[in-house]
């Protein structure tokens, strides 16, 4: 008897995995792979159901002899481990990042002699319904607002990018690619307050105020499902903190970095060029205690942020403070650095790591964009985020544009540096 071998990472069957069930079970032995959360997040939706779930509801399909994780978005785990002598899938992996899955999986099964079988792709209405209702889900307040701790517990490290609006909002949602065999895409999104004030033409020094903010969130939440991350600045007066706090978590934002300096906040990046002052460790400790007290969810995160080494204040000094701020109930550390070298970052993180196992540790390697993901949580990171980066590839591309137009009197001179109408539509959803 021949084994067949298909992989699902669906949270809800419909016809078009019963299809490729009954093709499966025309050729042998159906032998289903459920695709491990960890692999799952890098190519797929986040899972609605648990891993645990998933695993009991491809069971529970007539004609399926087993099931096994698959733990390997390339496969190289179950071929090697079933032989199977067909893989079938959705033909719909032909194309886009995904054909890279196909090739792969093609090489491994002609080592042996096994073929993949493309199953005609089902899509229709009730399709349709049932991705966009998983889709909603994930996008629910109380869905949203847990993720990032469910992110941190299933990855090594959380990988954010900046996004101040709808489209750029999109972009991190629904960008995803293959690179040396490996399919990623970005895990949470960041509300720079330096990129939302930017994008409205204004300093980065808490001049845009919240309602202004919440509105850029309500943006973003509208047209995408990734869990936030919202940069609090200094969280303003603690008696104003305690509700910012309520309004995001209601919102089904997952965390608020706030930062310890307290006045005119100017933005880190300027370090010690311009006049900025940090808060006392007792100010700050009362400030995320009290919006600790405030918080009416286990899901929802408050990070300190440290600028103790922005400021030139010593290693010493970020350590004590990092201590401090576990104690007043912070649910994770960043620590910022302006330097090119990740030294002093690494030093930071090991020197916590040393005597704080769990609390998680956030960076922003904007200034020091040597050192990877990887070599990151080595180091004990749990959240990259890419504060900036959107809005500085945008902004020379216009400035850019702009010119051109101006020198040439017409648009013709810049049109093969834009990209078509026809493509921006297909990155917006039609319902
Ligand atoms: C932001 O993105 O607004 C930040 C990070 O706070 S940084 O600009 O590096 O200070
Ligand atoms: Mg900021």
């Amino acid at each position: 008897m021949k084994t067949v071998y298909t992989c699902f990472c669906t949270d809800i069957l419909h016809e078009g995995h019963m299809n490729i069930i009954r093709e499966a079970r025309k050729r042998g032995k159906v032998i289903v792979g459920a695709l491990s959360d960890k692999a799952l997040i890098r190519y797929n939706k986040f899972p609605t159901i648990s891993q645990e779930e998933r695993v009991r509801l491809y069971r529970s399909i007539e004609g399926v002899e087993q099931v096994v994780i698959q733990d390997d978005a390339m496969y190289d785990d179950v071929i090697t481990l079933i032989h199977p002598d067909y893989v079938l899938h959705g033909d719909n992996w032909r194309e886009g990042p995904e054909s890279a899955i196909r090739q792969h999986v093609a090489d491994l099964l002609g080592e042996y002699g096994g073929e993949i079988v493309d199953i005609p792709y089902t899509y229709n209405e009730t399709v349709k319904k049932i991705d966009l209702q998983l889709r909603e889900k994930l996008a629910m307040p109380e869905y949203r607002r847990k993720r990032l701790r469910q992110l941190i517990e299933m990855t090594p490290v959380v990988k954010v990018m900046e996004a101040h609006s709808g489209l750029t909002g999109l972009i991190v949602e629904k960008t995803v690619v293959e690179h040396e065999g490996r399919l990623d895409q970005f895990d949470a999104m960041w509300v720079s307050s330096l990129c939302d004030s930017t994008a409205k033409g204004k300093p980065d020094i808490e001049l845009v105020d919240m309602t202004s903010r919440f509105r850029t969130i309500d943006d973003i939440m509208e047209v995408t499902t990734k869990p936030i991350i919202f940069d609090g600045d200094t969280g303003g007066l603690t008696e104003h903190f305690v509700y910012t706090v309520r309004s995001l978590e209601r919102m089904g934002v997952s965390a608020v970095i706030i930062e310890d300096k307290k006045g005119l906040k100017k933005n880190s990046l300027f370090g010690t060029e311009v006049q900025q002052t940090q808060a006392t460790i007792e100010e700050f400790s009362a400030k995320i205690a009290a919006g600790k007290k405030a918080q009416l969810t286990d899901d929802f995160m408050i990070i300190a942020r440290i600028e103790s080494l922005i400021l030139e204040k010593g290693m010493e000094d970020a350590l004590e403070r990092a201590r401090a701020f576990v104690k007043a109930g912070a649910d994770g550390i960043m620590i910022h650095s302006r330097k090119k070298d990740p030294a002093e970052i690494v030093q930071f993180c090991d020197r916590f790591r040393a005597e704080n196992k769990t609390t998680p540790i956030v960076v922003v390697p904007s200034s020091f964009n040597t050192i990877t993901e990887e070599e990151l949580a080595q180091h004990g990171v749990n959240i990259v985020i890419y504060a900036n980066q959107l809005t500085r590839s945008a902004f020379p591309a216009m400035q850019q544009t702009a010119e051109d137009i101006l020198r040439y009197h017409r648009a013709k001179e810049v049109d093969d540096r834009l990209m078509p109408i026809k493509q921006i539509i297909t990155l917006i959803d039609e319902l």
